[in-house]
């Protein structure tokens, strides 16, 4: 087996809209998910659930956004 080609699945926490970075347009995509998720889906529903409770909900929103306001160190580690 040629270990390149193994590809590693790795979870940017907070990174809601799945683009690579932990920014604004990640709680607004947080946001619009809880308004209609069938309008915004989640690119990746694990890296929006920042506390690992299974649910995306508020609480997530507030964390990323607490997160970027330097109020929250970082999110849990997986
Ligand atoms: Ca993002
Ligand atoms: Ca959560």
């Amino acid at each position: 087996m040629n270990s390149s080609l193994v590809k590693i699945d790795t979870v940017l926490v907070g990174d809601a809209n799945g683009d690579g970075f932990v920014n604004n347009s990640d709680v607004t995509a947080i946001y619009n998910y809880l308004t209609d998720s069938t309008v915004y889906p989640l690119n990746s529903f694990r890296s929006a659930d920042t506390n690992n409770d299974g649910i995306v909900d508020f609480t997530d929103a507030v964390n990323i956004y607490n997160y970027l306001n330097g109020q929250l160190a970082g999110f849990y580690d997986l």
